[in-house]
């Protein structure tokens, strides 16, 4: 039986490290796509010359023709322009919503029936733009921000604690932008919630750390954004569908009522599997986490109401 298949929109770094994580661990076929002529050809032969050493048996390939995404299992779209130093992500609102629009619809069209899962920035109104472009059932429509935000709260974590990163089991909500919510009470350290381990004092800084886990990486690169995290939160989510594992991951997703939020998409801990989003579990937050992340997710929808002109 063959490979399944993921089209990996963008061959920039995010995009790029996200299929050469997705051939390595052999979850699936991938097609690379960008507008840049030869790069994702040159890319995709690059790693396809790492498979003797490797072993993989899985192939990646390069082009800037949709049609060769066909049929494609996954689309993860991460096309579009990186933030820089000093610049918001909304500041790249506009700009990548007309990258996004036109990238969903060739997309849509070679695979009518793949689940979509975006990372270009502002992420949750990429999600929301690619969902209303697709036509898709929301559950087939979902964003990677929870999982990076997550990933980067439970290192913080594991350093304040000297544990391993993979010993804490993480939870942060919101939209992907300084609204983020942190949840340390559902925030577990080999079972034990975070409260329990650490006094506010020492916790706020870490979250704070977290909201701000971008802009870290921004500052250092000085030029283009973190990718090494991000790729490999959206293989995350990629492998979640494919092998339809049910996890709960946080997960920007429609949300039709929980938490009192409404027509909207946000960060909250999803189930993920085959057919996209399967389940989207409640848990017990504050109350003030829950006005912040009502807050988040209103300026999801600020945003969301300036696009819908472009839609
Ligand atoms: O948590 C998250 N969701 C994120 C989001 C974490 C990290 C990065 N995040 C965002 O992903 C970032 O703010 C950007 O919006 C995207 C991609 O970041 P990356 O670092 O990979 O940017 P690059 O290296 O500039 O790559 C973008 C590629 C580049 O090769 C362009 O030529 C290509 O996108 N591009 C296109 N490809 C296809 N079609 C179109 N229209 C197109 N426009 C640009």
């Amino acid at each position: 039986m063959g490979y399944p298949k993921v089209t990996v929109v963008g061959a920039g770094f995010v995009g790029a490290t996200a299929a050469q994580r997705i051939v390595e661990k052999e979850l699936a076929d991938v097609v690379l796509v960008d507008v840049v002529e030869g790069l994702p050809q040159g890319k995709a032969l690059d790693m396809m010359e790492s498979a003797p050493i490797e072993g993989f048996r899985t192939r990646i390939s390069g082009t800037n023709d949709y049609a060769e995404t066909k049929d494609s299992d996954v689309i993860v779209i991460t096309a579009g322009l990186a933030r820089k130093p000093g610049m918001s992500r909304d500041d790249l609102l506009a700009k990548n919503a007309e990258i996004i629009s036109g990238i969903t619809k060739n997309c849509v069209e070679a695979s009518p029936n793949a689940i979509i899962i975006t990372v270009t920035n502002p992420l949750d109104v990429m999600t929301y733009l690619a969902w209303k472009v697709s036509n898709f059932p929301t559950r087939r429509v979902m964003g990677m921000a929870g999982a990076l935000d997550s990933a980067r709260y439970a290192y913080f974590l594991s350093q304040e604690l000297m544990c391993l990163p993979s010993d804490v089991d993480p939870m942060v909500l919101g939209g992907h932008g300084d609204q983020m919510v942190p949840v340390p009470q559902h925030t577990k350290v080999k079972g034990k919630p975070v409260t329990e381990c650490l006094q506010p004092d020492v916790l706020e800084p870490i979250n704070q750390r977290t909201r701000d886990g971008g802009i870290e990486i921004v500052q250092l690169l000085k030029t283009g954004s973190a990718y090494y995290a991000p790729s490999a939160s959206a293989v995350r989510m990629v492998k979640a569908v494919l092998q339809n594992t049910g996890d709960v991951i946080p997960s920007c997703v429609y949300l039709t009522g929980q938490y009192g939020i409404k027509d909207v998409y946000c960060g909250v801990p999803a189930r993920i599997g085959r057919e996209g989003v399967m389940e989207i579990p409640e848990i017990e937050l504050t109350d003030q986490q829950k006005q912040d992340l009502k807050a988040s997710a209103e300026h999801v929808r600020e945003n969301c109401e300036k696009l819908k002109i472009a839609v």
